[in-house]
């Protein structure tokens, strides 16, 4: 055999090798899982208590709303087995994944749905019934769904299958983003970095669960009795809702100044995938400040056999305000760059964090939606708001820590 016969042949054994690798069953995890259906009580920004629905991490964890996040990995087996301890039918699904869907759960009943993780991106489970109340007043999570490897040609991580998505030009779009992180002149610093597995968020990466409450519909739900029946509020709940508090990860106005689970506070070059979910039934208009965010993917709300599946842009936008239907997710990338209100002179000392800013640096985000701001009167007292901190130049991080 001459040499270059070999290696013809030994690329060609390479590529059905890595074929195979990739979709090797002996690679996919298993992942069994439960979910508990309760009610909790929760109490808002003034005070108010609600009694919400809400899942528990195991059938007989601590409630959540959202639900807890799971990540698996494309092409995981997974397993989820619901309990419902509620006095009235539950259904569990997720929009965009096949087979995702149990049938409705009696009360005091369990069912369980399996399936294998579909095309990386970002999912919401919930419960659809009641169309979709039980949805909004608790029953909802995220899954997040990591590649098997999300790498581009040239090698930046990103958090999508780019071998599998069938759009050239989105596969270049998205590449030349994540290659440009920490390596050009405008993106100085480092390359975004995935969620370490396990964990439901990281240092660049956020999850964002979006929903109203209408305390009219929660009033319907009552510890140890079926969920009252009321047809002028619930025949069509769309029509019916009037949300009065407007949450991310089910907190509103001032709650909304703390917590790490929401708040950005990154140095610069330390770019944030921050994945957008609207659980509730009211449109959003996100407005960040300080940055604009590149739309990287969007779900598909079209009826049809696309419906609920993630869809990457081909042409990226960058946005300082995006809108969020009811249902919709969208992974929005925060770059942390210099912010474009730096005057050109002053850039150079705030990269390397002797400049006359004060830090951290704070951007305010709000939601442009009307209700949202006006919503108890005045300036966002139960409304969406919350910020994110520049805390500083680029390596900032790494210089605090020592
Ligand atoms: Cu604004």
């Amino acid at each position: 055999m001459e040499r270059r016969e070999f290696l013809k042949i030994g690329a060609a054994g390479l590529a059905v090798a890595g074929a195979g690798l990739a979709a090797s069953p002996a690679r996919a995890a298993t992942h069994t899982l439960e979910l508990g259906i309760v009610d909790t009580q929760v109490e808002l920004i003034d005070g108010t208590l609600v009694t919400m629905l809400a899942f528990t991490k195991s059938r007989i964890g601590q409630p959540s709303v959202p639900g807890p996040v799971f990540r698996v990995k494309e092409g995981d087996a997974v397993t989820i087995t619901i309990h419902n301890t509620r006095q009235e039918e539950h259904r569990f699904e997720i929009p965009g994944i096949d087979g995702a869907m149990s049938d409705a759960i009696p009360p005091g009943g369990s069912k369980t749905v399996s399936f294998t993780a579909p095309i990386a991106g970002t999912y919401m489970y919930q419960d659809g019934l009641m169309g979709p109340l039980y949805r909004v007043l608790g029953l909802h999570g995220v899954l997040v769904v990591e590649p098997l490897d999300g790498r581009t040609a040239a090698g930046s991580q990103t958090p999508f299958s780019l071998d599998r998505i069938g759009n050239p030009q989105a596969v270049q779009s998205v590449s030349a983003i994540f290659d440009a992180l920490g390596t050009t002149e405008r993106f100085p610093g480092s390359k975004w970095v995935p969620c370490a597995s396990g964990e439901p968020y990281s240092i660049q990466e956020r999850i964002w669960v979006l929903n109203q409450v209408d305390p009219r519909f929660n009033a319907l739900v009552v510890p140890g009795q079926p969920i009252r029946k009321d047809a002028a509020l619930t025949a069509d709940p769309s029509e019916t809702w009037t949300p009065r508090y407007f949450t991310i990860n089910n907190r509103s106005g001032f709650d909304l100044a703390e917590g790490d689970d929401v708040i950005i506070s990154n140095y610069i070059g330390e770019p944030t995938l921050i994945r957008v979910v609207n659980a509730g039934l009211a449109y959003h208009s996100n407005h960040i400040h300080g940055n604009h965010l590149m739309e990287m993917a969007e779900t598909s709300l079209r009826p049809g056999s696309g419906f609920g599946k993630p869809m990457l842009r081909a042409n990226i936008f960058e946005r300082d305000v995006w809108s969020m239907q009811p249902g919709q997710r969208k992974d929005m990338l925060l770059p942390v760059e210099i912010p474009p209100d730096i005057p050109l002179a002053q850039r150079a000392a705030l990269l390397s964090g002797t400049g006359q800013e004060k830090l951290p640096m704070r951007y305010v985000m709000h939601c442009h939606c009307e209700m949202s701001n006006t919503a108890g009167g005045g300036n966002y007292p139960q409304g969406m708001v919350t910020h994110w901190d520049l805390m500083g130049g680029v390596g900032g991080r790494r210089t605090a820590s020592l």
